[in-house]
């Protein structure tokens, strides 16, 4: 119970985050939660997988990654203990491997649209992005970089750590700096945390405002997602959750209590309308927006289900 309820903890606080870890991350600690148990009979097993699959599942709002990895596992069958084991295992692996996978394929479709010489921007950080921006230039496409800070928990830093190690090119900005410098950009590639029906895309905070200017700049938009940050719940009409983090991540407790009159507002991601996108990278293809929901019918229909009182879908 206690490595569960840490994992839960590192989600929330996000020293695991991006929308694929957190999904590989909640997969795994349920396989290895399984594992660690002694429950006496099969009922107290699932009783104990579904406290465990509603706490990992609730740690993070926005990214439905999370939901549908934890779904995946909870597919599991079994009679007794030792079967329902072995399935968990089984489906946590398949979720974890097809993930990565995923991630490797995106970049291998993805790359098609980059052309020797561009300049890509791109905003936050996002392994399915990053893949694209990989696979270019592994090609030897001579290919650079102009990555945004991504306030408030600078998450630009560790996509420019990583660039530096393929060896790109890379300008970090200040994410007020995207309009200025969207005259020398060629392409924009970014990540998602979901996808809705009807092909918004919901990313980082700060996503749909560089979407805004490329459309202005008629600069195209490709959003890198495997089919699992796709949500299928959209299509019963439901909203996607804003996350609204800790004041804390914006301005220091401190300062704030300096003020009388001021409070913090701390949305972690926005809705970028499918106006604003080009094409969704996916593992299985390059798709307009306009197709989500064929994604979702074709890769995720057994998902779609209300949740229940234990908090589980
Ligand atoms: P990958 C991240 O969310 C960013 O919004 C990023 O664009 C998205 O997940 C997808 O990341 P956060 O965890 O799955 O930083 O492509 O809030 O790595």
């Amino acid at each position: 119970m206690r490595q569960l309820k840490e994992t839960a903890r590192k989600i929330k606080s996000m020293e695991i985050r991006g929308a694929g870890r957190i999904a590989r991350g909640a997969a795994a600690e349920l396989r290895d939660y399984a594992g660690r148990i002694a429950p006496k009979d099969i009922g107290e097993f699932n009783k104990k997988m579904k406290y465990a699959a509603g706490l990992l599942a609730s740690t993070r709002p926005t990214a439905v990654s999370l939901p549908n990895a934890v779904r995946a596992v909870m597919r599991y069958e079994g009679e007794t203990v030792g079967e329902a084991k072995s399935s968990i295992k089984k489906l946590a692996d398949e979720f974890i491997n097809n993930s990565e996978n995923a991630v490797k394929r995106i970049g291998e479709i993805g790359t098609r649209r980059v052309r020797d010489g561009d300049t890509i921007m791109t905003h936050c950080n996002s392994s399915a992005a990053i893949s694209i921006m990989a696979a270019a230039h592994a090609q030897g496409k001579n290919i650079s970089v102009i990555a945004t800070e991504s306030r408030p928990r600078m998450q630009g830093l560790i996509t420019i750590k990583q660039l530096d190690s393929l060896g790109i090119t890379t300008s970090l900005i200040v994410d007020s700096a995207v309009r200025y410098f969207m005259k020398d950009v060629d392409l924009v590639v970014m990540g998602a945390d979901a996808i809705t029906a009807n092909g918004s895309v919901i990313n980082k905070i700060g996503t749909s405002q560089l979407a805004l200017a490329a459309h202005e700049s008629r600069k195209n938009v490709i959003i890198a997602a495997e089919t699992y940050k796709f949500s299928p719940r959209t299509i019963l009409g439901e909203l996607v959750e804003i996350e609204e983090r800790d004041s804390g991540e914006v301005i220091s407790r401190e300062k704030l209590r300096e003020f009388s009159n001021v409070s913090v507002k701390n949305p972690a991601f926005d809705v970028t309308p499918r106006e604003y996108v080009d094409l969704i990278c996916t593992e299985v293809g390059a798709i307009p927006p306009e197709m989500a929901y064929v994604i979702i019918r074709e890769y995720l229909g057994w998902e779609i289900g209300e949740m229940n009182s234990d908090g589980v879908w």
